[in-house]
């Protein structure tokens, strides 16, 4: 793909290109006004579908009644189709983020219909022939299955929903038009709703091609009956998709827990690549830097497949090894069945001391990619680091490797250095932990 920037590392899978020879593509929200430089970068290298965060949502199009804002819209379709991407239109109808003279408005049923078509028919018809898939009506269920009381459904009943895909279908033929909500995802009161509500569709002629499961789990709690509820929704006759996943957890996200969100990106994508129907997964922001979580759920995030420094998580080669990808790489250290670690100070002066540490594979296997932690005893602090990427919260230490010396065989070593600070004292710290595993110390 000549113009896009290499990913990360050099030998990292390029998950658009795996999705493709699948048969299937790997989305991402985005942020419109972000799409510059490494966040631009990645998007555009790694992602084959985008959707806009907010930018095409009602209250950003049409902040003023008939005045109209499509420049954010604009850009990130413009983007799209500059970088052979695929566009998830999102959202026309939904309860929320409506702009205020609509949310606070007073209008008669008949009034409040033909605006709700008019918006659907002027911003589908403004982008006709450009978008693949439009989630046209946005969580329209309570966590029981009944429908949820918006304005919509309140003044208009049910038949708004049937009225917003009509409007759709008519202003572009070809786009597919969704139905999209969250907490859908496992079997349950909430997908029985759904179910029941395509089941009526359906049999009235609306013109639906596809269900949106949104996907937003917590890690741990990833439904065992996903794959299942996908294919029962297919076998209605309708596509499916993930449409705006990630897997949320308590912060600080430990080793482990990242090991198991792995795991869970790799199982949310397989359940959809098993079900023929299921046209794809798109995450809701692919960097930790641009999710929804720590905003709404305070004290919880790393949700997403990077973090915060466009680093590729485990989650990305769960997502990788799952699309196909046998390369291996960051994602899957190995385990750590043995680790001895030699620290020793080098040399000291009155505020500041160099050490060197030795980081020994004492396991029967190899190890690729490491991370060791320790504790100061004695309030030290790194000041700078070599052959390693030092960073320190408090008195924890956390050392990840460096590009050259990540891989440590079978009875082989590592070696890395820094400069600390301390005063008072500078005891030696007495126990490490690599990739989560005790080390002795030597
Ligand atoms: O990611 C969106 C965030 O920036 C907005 O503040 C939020 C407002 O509700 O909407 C977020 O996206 C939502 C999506 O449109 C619909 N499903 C839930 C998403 C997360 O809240």
């Amino acid at each position: 793909m000549v113009g896009f920037a290499a990913p990360a590392h050099a030998a990292d899978p390029v998950l658009r290109d795996l999705a493709t020879a699948k048969g299937t593509y790997y989305g991402t929200a985005v942020t419109g006004s972000k799409l510059t430089g490494t966040y631009g970068s990645v998007t555009g290298a790694q992602f084959d579908s985008i959707t806009p965060g907010n930018e095409m949502k009602w209250g950003s199009v049409e902040p003023t009644r008939g005045s109209f804002n499509w420049a954010g819209a604009d850009g990130i379709v413009n983007f799209a189709e500059a970088h052979g991407q695929k566009v998830r239109g999102h959202t026309l109808v939904w309860h929320s983020q409506m702009p205020n003279w609509l949310a606070n408005g007073t209008f008669s049923d008949a009034e409040l219909r033909t605006i709700t078509t008019g918006h659907v028919t002027t911003e589908v018809a403004r982008y006709k022939g450009r978008i693949d898939h439009w989630d046209v009506v946005n969580e329209p269920l309570n966590e029981d299955g009944t429908m949820r009381a918006s304005k919509f459904y309140t003044q208009l009943g049910e038949s708004y929903i049937a009225d917003a895909f009509r409007a759709a279908r008519a202003a572009d033929p070809a786009a597919k038009l969704y139905i999209n909500d969250y907490n859908t995802d496992g079997t349950g009161a909430k997908s029985n709703g759904m179910y029941s509500l395509v089941q009526r569709l359906k049999a009235q002629g609306v013109p639906i091609d596809g269900v949106g499961f949104q996907g937003h789990l917590i890690l741990g709690q990833v439904p065992s009956t996903l794959q299942a509820n996908l294919q029962r929704f297919a076998d209605l006759g309708v596509d499916v998709a993930i449409t705006e996943l990630d897997i949320r957890m308590t912060l600080p996200a430990t080793d482990a827990e990242l090991a198991q969100q792995k795991a869970e990106f790799k199982a949310v994508t397989s359940a959809c690549l098993a079900v023929t129907r299921c046209k794809g997964v798109t995450v809701w922001g692919f960097t930790d830097s641009d999710s929804w979580i720590p905003d709404v759920f305070p004290g919880q995030g790393a949700a997403t497949p990077y973090d915060a420094n466009f680093q590729p998580k485990p989650a990305y080669y769960g997502i990788a090894e799952a699309l196909g990808w046998t390369g291996g790489g960051g994602g899957d250290p190995g385990p750590v069945t043995g680790c001895a670690v030699s620290y020793a100070v080098q040399s000291q002066w009155n505020t500041g001391f160099t050490a060197g540490v030795t980081v020994r594979n004492t396991g029967s296997s190899a190890i690729d990619g490491w991370t060791l932690k320790w504790t100061w005893p004695s309030g030290q602090s790194v000041t700078s680091a070599w052959n390693a990427t030092v960073s320190q919260s408090g008195t924890q230490v956390t050392a990840v490797n460096a590009a050259h010396n990540g891989a440590i065989a079978a009875g082989g070593s590592a070696t890395f250095g820094f400069n600390g600070a301390w005063s008072g004292g500078n005891t030696a710290p007495s126990t490490f932990t690599l990739n989560g595993a005790a080390c002795t110390t030597a």
